[in-house]
């Protein structure tokens, strides 16, 4: 018998600033990271950016009527630093400041709750070109004081609040893969980077709890719980390394304040662990989080791969299924595809019971309250001649991991609610607007053509029906 969902439950949606608002210059915004990355040639796909997105920023109105009509209960979305901070401090720009208190307030007229993320990757490029950004201690009173300007302005609107969106992706991909901006492969600046960005979350929470807020705050993990191929020890024991290296090496951090041992044995072995200061190691245990937010995609399967086994591979961005290359940590694990689960185009391993897993395992490691922050399933929508999108696989997608959360909640999990990856059709960072994630279907081809006309897909409706019987369907 499953246990029915909590009353209060946030059914909700999720999206981040560059990825819908465009606007990207405007009302006095400064430039990000991301707004000068994309201009390097061949970094995104077709040369795809966030410049005018869905336009969001104009048609925030609109998109909130479709939220009110489906009857969303909550919507995340992140703030850009460069629109409160041009330059990352200094005057606050009113302006940029304003369409927040805008959006926030609209979002309230219309009963959704709003849940702010702090920090959705797109830092300040001022800051990246003076300090090196994450790589510069400098970075933690800078976002602290944009929080603080931030808590200020919505204590007692926004209750739920995500510090750092998916500090794991922002780090490995900028300082190992070289797919995000600083763009460079150095395992040594990577660690350093992301000690500092745990210290910076950390002071963050602590600022939060300091100024007796409203409301709750927890960072956002992408965790892609990992499985040994099979029962050989030696792939067993790949697994669980790749669990400390790749998982609790964050939620450790997050959770108790401290690094995994086995973790932080293999970065010294490397020479690349971080530089710990006398004070740090407290500071993170102060900045403890009121929950774990969680972005659920996949699952990863392993076996053992020896010293001189394969690296990195580069990720599947084309959308063509099959064509991500092999990849793996030398002297710990290589990944390998699952038998018993299948694909998206993009090579994403799509098993809803992982997320079961996902939900258990840190609930048994850190008994915590969870958010769901992020899951969705990204492939091309075909839209018919009368408008219509027939996205029945998303609808499956989404059901399956709806079902996978009751599960969880049933072994006695605790899940504060559920956003599905995303709100409208929006930006894939890598992957331009062809990988589309939304229940609102928006006209905006893979050259970035198209009228920006909002459409609803068949799982639009089906939100609506899971949200109306709270999980029931
Ligand atoms: C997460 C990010 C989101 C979003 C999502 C889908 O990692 O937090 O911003 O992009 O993944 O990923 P993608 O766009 O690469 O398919």
């Amino acid at each position: 018998q499953l246990k029915a969902f909590p009353k209060d439950f946030l059914w909700g949606s999720a999206s981040a600033a560059y990825q819908v608002e465009g606007a990207w210059n405007e009302d006095g915004k400064g430039p990000s990271v991301w707004d000068e990355f994309v201009k390097i040639p061949g970094k995104t796909f077709k040369g795809t950016n966030g410049e005018l997105a869905v336009d969001h920023y104009h048609r925030y109105k609109e998109d909130i009527a479709l939220m009110k009509e489906q009857g969303l209960k909550a919507y995340r979305f992140s703030i850009a630093w460069t629109r409160i901070f041009p330059n990352g401090r200094g005057e606050i720009n009113q302006a940029g400041l304003d369409f927040y208190i805008n959006l926030v307030d609209e979002l309230i007229a219309n009963g959704i709750e709003p849940l702010v993320t702090l920090y959705h990757w797109d830092l300040p490029q001022a800051l990246q070109d003076e300090y090196m950004g994450w790589e510069s201690r400098q970075v933690i009173d800078d976002f602290v004081n944009y929080a603080t300007v931030l808590f200020e302005t919505f204590r007692g609107k926004v209750k739920y609040w995500i510090s750092l969106n998916e500090q794991n992706i922002f780090i490995q991909l900028g300082y190992l893969m070289a797919v995000h901006p600083p763009a460079v492969v150095d395992p040594k600046r990577m660690y350093e980077a992301n000690h500092i960005a745990n210290l910076a979350n950390a002071s963050v929470i602590k600022k939060f709890h300091e100024m007796d807020m409203p409301g709750q705050i927890g960072p956002s993990f992408a965790y892609t719980p990992n499985y040994s191929f099979d029962s050989n020890p030696l792939n067993v024991l790949a697994a669980e390394d790749t669990e400390d290296i790749m998982a609790n090496f964050w939620l450790d951090v997050y959770a108790w304040g401290e690094y995994p041992i086995f973790a932080m044995n293999y970065l010294k072995e490397q020479g690349v662990a971080p530089t710990i200061e006398p004070g740090d190691m407290a500071l993170l245990k102060e900045g403890k989080p009121d929950f774990l937010g969680v972005n659920y995609y996949q699952t990863a399967t392993h076996v053992f791969n020896p010293l001189n086994g394969v690296g990195m591979g580069k990720m599947n961005t084309s959308g063509k299924k099959g064509s991500s290359e092999e990849t793996g940590m030398p002297g710990v694990s290589k990944k390998v595809a699952n038998p018993f689960i299948d694909r998206t185009n993009w090579d994403w391993e799509i098993d809803p019971q992982g997320l079961r897993i996902a939900l258990r395992r840190m609930t048994s490691r850190y008994r915590m309250p969870i958010l769901i922050t992020e899951n969705g399933l990204g492939e091309y929508d075909k839209i018919t001649e009368t408008n219509e999108i027939h996205d029945d696989y998303r609808i499956n997608y989404l059901s399956s991991h709806v079902k996978a959360i009751q599960e969880a909640i049933t072994d006695g999990v605790t899940v504060l609610g559920y956003c599905t990856w995303s709100y409208t059709d929006l930006l894939s960072w890598l992957n331009g607007y062809q990988k589309r994630y939304g229940f609102v279907y928006v006209d905006q081809d893979e050259t970035q053509n198209g009228s920006l006309t909002r459409y609803k897909k068949d799982s639009y409706y089906w939100y609506q029906n899971v949200i109306a019987t709270n999980g029931e369907e």
